[in-house]
């Protein structure tokens, strides 16, 4: 027996000891042995994914209170968060790097040995009177050239759980591994808790990324995206991963788009947290492989790609019966499903926007809610949190993709970004070429801040490919990664620009409704198959206003008249060149190692623009570009 396993054995129970021998890697007992020791737990469970311990997992989140049992609908649980800890903390998280060592002033780093002496300061003897909860999760299809394999010590049954739910079980893999797997490693506490089972000390939180170690630590925080190891926290260390071996760890959708004749073509999709992302990845009619993290690899010169998770962590927010008629079903009928920071009143859970009168009072994220409850500030406690969520496996909709656990995964036809840009960009565009779309439409990435993230909402900023908050290599490595990785491809996808969030000049209305999207994808279906032409415009090819108008019937059943297609693509020349200011100058100032034709791509969209200025002035209706070529 190696001395880590006989460290462990007092805190195991035979059969804990038992599952945990069955894995042939020392590392693996090493890991566990060395955050028991530094976190002290009562006991040590192995969760071997068997259905009994899946079940355990489960009824302790239950029973010690982290979730409770929405009564009128079997399966369905609610986890409350903290007040402080109801979005992921951009600030408590921070990379550890060497001394000399800087990945890009825009991130938050912090000195390695300082780093980690704080976290396991606040880790040292956290679990103390708990069990500490190990699971081994495949993060991708299992026995394929994508699966990356994680670890995860925790002392919250309900990670525990929602990981149950979110991903693909890893058990299995480690066996088989054997002595030599190499995987990646969370430790989280979510430390002192009060009587309600939650988190109290949200001003220690820490979520520190140690790179070197392959290992993330996180303390004094629940909220799923902060403490889910698999979630946002492996990502990271993936993108490090990625970088080194050549292949893409991305925040992206991935879903089929039904094209004429049954044609299915898959779509992978970049948005910042809550800008669209889980919506479009569930349109109606079409298919879903993931609405998250998508692992991209080029395999015999075609782009493929994986979901690195089988399950859905979303926004409930203004999810209702009518434009989300799928979801809505998953989340009012039985079955197993982790609702965290809603409203419930007499056992039935309500959240904002989901198009019922909310009751007046009920249990929330801030214990007993009543209408017109203040917080500490005087602000008023609203019936549920903007950003509370469900958590459900994907298997549990109806449209999920067959391929979802092919090992190949799928060939990508075409990849979109888009942010809350209220301002500039065209509701859908695509690019010149592969360079120009990474380049314009992906580092170019502007959005506003949302719930997502604790903080102001609102603020505009750069979020680079919508992995600002996750990019643990330097930023300029990053485009250049995107940029070499298609250059190799002898099939590259087709890069679209989108844009939900476009708002009329001067009224600040938005200009489409949210089930535009579905318009926009199936013309980019198209487009992936040179089936409709498209005109050229300073900043890409938009879509013809005919084509547009059949889609908007076909698909919506919707009149769409030529007036608001000029609104909604006119080339807004003033708008588009101050976004290209401040790209160039956040690049500038933040990155020192940005690749130069970034900023010849910048140059060249900027002379576009000014020549076409010259022609035609300052907004460019799309008609005039009708005259020019069609492509
Ligand atoms: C998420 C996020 O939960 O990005 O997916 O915040
Ligand atoms: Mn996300």
């Amino acid at each position: 027996m190696n001395p880590y396993l006989e460290a462990l054995q007092p805190k195991l129970s035979h059969k804990d000891f038992q599952k945990l021998s069955a894995i042939d890697n020392p590392n693996v007992h090493e890991f566990i042995a060395k955050e028991s020791d530094l976190c002290h737990p009562e006991k040590i469970f192995i969760c071997s994914d068997s259905a009994e311990d899946i079940a355990y997992v489960r009824k302790q989140a239950i029973a010690t209170g982290e979730e409770q049992a929405i009564l009128t609908i079997p399966g369905h649980t609610v986890h409350f968060d903290g007040e402080q800890d109801q979005g992921r903390d951009r600030q408590a998280t921070k990379y550890l790097v060497p001394k000399g060592v800087t990945l890009s002033k825009a991130l938050n780093q912090k000195d390695r040995q300082e780093g980690l002496l704080e976290v396991m300061g606040l880790l040292r003897g956290s679990m103390i009177g708990k069990t500490m909860i190990v699971r081994f999760i495949a993060l991708g299809p299992a026995d394929s050239v994508f699966t990356i394999l994680g670890l995860q010590c925790t002392d919250s049954w309900y990670v525990a759980h929602s990981e149950s739910l979110l991903y693909r079980s890893g058990y299995e893999q480690f066996i088989k591994a054997g002595t030599k797997s190499s995987f990646l490693r969370v430790l989280h506490s979510a430390g002192k808790l009060n009587s309600d089972m939650v988190s109290t000390d949200f001003s220690k939180k820490c979520i520190y990324i140690d790179h070197m170690d392959n290992t993330i630590y996180s303390v004094n925080t629940q909220y799923a995206g902060n403490s889910v190891g698999f979630k946002k926290l492996a990502f990271r260390l993936a993108i490090r991963k990625a970088s080194s071996e050549g292949w893409l760890a991305e925040h992206m959708l991935l879903m089929g788009v039904f094209g004429p004749s049954g044609r299915k073509t898959y779509f992978a999709g970049a948005f910042p947290s809550a800008c669209g992302k889980t919506s479009t990845a569930m349109l109606p009619g079409e298919t879903i492989l993931g609405d998250d993290i998508a692992y991209i690899r080029d395999i015999d010169s075609i782009a493929r790609a994986v979901n690195v998770e089988s399950g859905i962590f979303g926004i409930i927010q203004d999810v209702n019966s009518r434009d989300d008629a799928l979801i809505w079903r998953v989340l009012t009928n039985p079955g197993e499903i982790i609702f965290s920071n809603i409203l419930v009143k007499d056992g039935k859970p309500y959240w904002l926007g989901m198009g019922e009168e909310l009751p007046k009072d009920g249990c929330n994220y801030s214990g007993t809610w009543y209408e017109g409850k203040k917080d500490e500030n005087g602000n008023d406690v609203p019936a549920a949190n903007k950003n509370a969520r469900y958590a459900v496996a994907l298997n549990a909709l109806e449209n999920v993709d067959p391929e979802l656990d092919n090992p190949n995964g799928v060939e990508i036809g075409g990849i979109m970004y888009g942010g809350r840009d209220v301002k500039a960009y065209v509701p859908v565009q695509q690019s010149f070429s592969w360079d120009h779309g990474i380049v314009a439409y992906g580092a170019s990435l502007e959005t506003e801040t949302t719930f997502a993230t604790i903080g102001k909402e609102g603020v505009p900023e750069i979020n680079m490919m919508s992995i600002q908050d996750f990019i643990s290599i330097p930023m300029g490595k990053n485009v250049h990664n995107n940029l070499e990785f298609g250059r190799k491809l002898k099939k590259q996808p087709i890069v679209f620009g989108v844009n939900y969030f476009l708002k009329e000049v001067g009224n600040g209305k938005y200009l489409n409704s949210p089930q535009d999207k579905h318009v926009w994808i199936k013309w980019m279906e198209l487009r992936v198959h040179n089936e409709v032409t498209a005109l050229k415009t300073p900043t890409g090819y938009i879509p013809k206003y005919e084509d547009l108008k059949k889609l908007f019937k076909q698909v919506l059943g919707k009149n769409y008249v030529k007036e608001d297609y000029i609104k909604q693509f006119t080339i807004r020349v003033p708008e588009n060149l101050s976004k290209i200011e401040r790209v160039q100058r956040f690049y500038q100032e933040n990155v020192t190692d940005t690749p130069l034709e970034m900023f010849g791509l910048l140059y060249l969209q900027r002379q576009r623009l000014l020549e076409a200025k010259e022609k035609y002035g300052d907004y460019i209706s799309p008609e005039n570009f009708e005259k020019e070529a069609e492509i």
